[in-house]
């Protein structure tokens, strides 16, 4: 690669789900790449840790930054000596329920953070160069049924009414990069992203803690799992899928807003149902409210063997029929709750040519088998 042609791109949020996907995309399209990251007390890249190579090689394409949101002379510092062509603004506290508990840092990193960036491009001079993604969220439209397009979803049109701090930290990040645009004619973006996950999804969103008990409660590992409000309906995607739309949404003419979303929703119970289905039980719901349980009706020992490759008559603590695998636990609902997400994805399929290539039944598979393994691994000596 010719350096004098090639792209620069720095990532925020490098160390997250979405993050690590991009660097992945950014590497194999030439780019050279660099994160920014927190300083934490222990290593929190295990999501790059394939992709870093030693700073010493004579190649290096790819660099970390420690840094913070927080911190507009670092942003401005890391800017200056970077000088991107693209900066995509991935770094948030993006847990919805954490944000009830923490919700000024959440406005101070998830609000404040995009100005800092669009502030620090200002200063510097470089509104004709770079180019910025920044990562909103189906959040912003909390659910509403009376907001919805007259075919039933929210798209780029739809009122916003922001239903947690994240969310209300986060239109403040939509509307000053919008803001920036026609103010300053800044090249930036907004994504209105709805929910994507993978193997690499963090541990406490629902998907990935289903696809992580329910894995450990097939190989014995552990007895229940315990949910706040199955009823809520998301409209899930793969992240994967979802850090192609944020490059391409960066590579058209003219910047522009767009969302980006399957199309299709289910509810939380629906993907529990799903998840058990990949290794062969079948769950039965019973009971309303906060007494709703999930019970093993069935045990299809064939499936089972086959999804985890292991003989059901090796596990230890074996679930039987009968038993109760699901419990409500009310700690994990929301004070303000979205009830429904479903997005429009008819703009980006049109103008970006962007549509997802994993469906909701790709997902579930991806992630269980994922998890799975991981179990697998991790318990090396109960499963050789
Ligand atoms: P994630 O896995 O939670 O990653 C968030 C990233 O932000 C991590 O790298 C985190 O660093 C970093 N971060 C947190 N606080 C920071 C600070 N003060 N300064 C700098 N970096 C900070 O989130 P994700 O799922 O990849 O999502 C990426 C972005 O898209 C987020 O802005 C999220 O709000 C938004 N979004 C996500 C979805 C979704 O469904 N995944 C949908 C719409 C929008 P540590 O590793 O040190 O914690
Ligand atoms: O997985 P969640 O925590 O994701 P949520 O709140 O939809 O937010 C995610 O998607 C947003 C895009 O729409 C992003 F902007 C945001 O950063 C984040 O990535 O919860 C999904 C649903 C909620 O309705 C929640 O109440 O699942 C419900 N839920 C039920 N039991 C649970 C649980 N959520 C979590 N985290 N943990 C539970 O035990």
């Amino acid at each position: 690669m010719n350096i004098n042609t090639q792209k620069i791109a720095l990532i925020t949020g490098v160390t997250g789900q979405d993050g690590s996907y991009l660097v992945e995309l950014l590497l194999e399209k030439g780019y050279m790449v660099h994160g920014i990251k927190r300083r934490a007390s222990s290593f929190n890249t295990q999501r790059l840790d394939h992709l870093y190579v030693d700073q010493h090689e004579s190649q290096v394409n790819f660099k970390l930054h420690y840094g913070d949101l927080t911190d507009s002379t670092n942003l401005i510092r890391i800017i200056q000596e970077t000088k991107p062509d693209e900066i995509y603004n991935l770094g948030a506290m993006s847990h919805v329920k954490v944000s009830f508990d923490s919700p000024e840092y959440v406005a101070n990193v998830d609000g404040i953070g995009t100005l800092r960036i669009l502030e620090a491009i200002r200063i510097l001079g470089l509104e004709k160069k770079t180019r910025i993604y920044q990562a909103s969220t189906s959040e912003l439209y909390g659910g509403l049924p009376e907001n919805k397009n007259k075919y039933g979803f929210y798209d780029e049109k739809s009122p916003f009414y922001p239903r947690s701090p994240y969310a209300v930290a986060k239109i403040y990040g939509f509307w000053i990069t919008k803001n920036y645009r026609e103010a300053y004619n800044i090249f930036a973006c907004n994504g209105i992203l709805f929910n994507h996950e993978s193997p690499r999804r963090g541990e406490t969103f629902v998907t990935r803690k289903i696809t992580m008990g329910v894995s450990q409660i097939a190989l014995g590992l552990q007895n229940q799992l315990y949910l706040g409000n199955l009823d809520a309906q998301r409209d899930w995607g793969h992240a994967k899928d979802y850090v192609k739309a944020m490059w391409l949404i960066l590579q058209q003419e003219n910047p522009d807003d767009y969302v980006i979303a399957t199309g299709k929703t289910i509810k939380v119970r629906d993907f529990v149902i799903m998840a058990f289905n990949y290794v062969g039980f079948d769950i039965k719901f019973v009971g309303h409210g906060v007494n709703e349980v999930g019970i093993l009706e069935k045990i299809n020992l064939d499936k089972f063997e086959k999804s985890t490759g292991v003989d059901f008559r090796n596990i230890e603590h074996v679930s039987e029929v009968g038993d109760v695998l699901l419990k409500i636990d009310p700690k994990y609902f929301r004070p303000t709750e979205v009830d429904i997400l479903i997005g429009d994805p008819t703009k980006s399929k049109t103008d970006l040519g962007w549509e997802p290539s994993y469906d909701i039944n790709d997902l579930v598979v991806d992630m269980m088998s994922s998890d799975i393994e991981l179990f697998k691994k991790n318990n090396f000596s109960l499963f050789k």
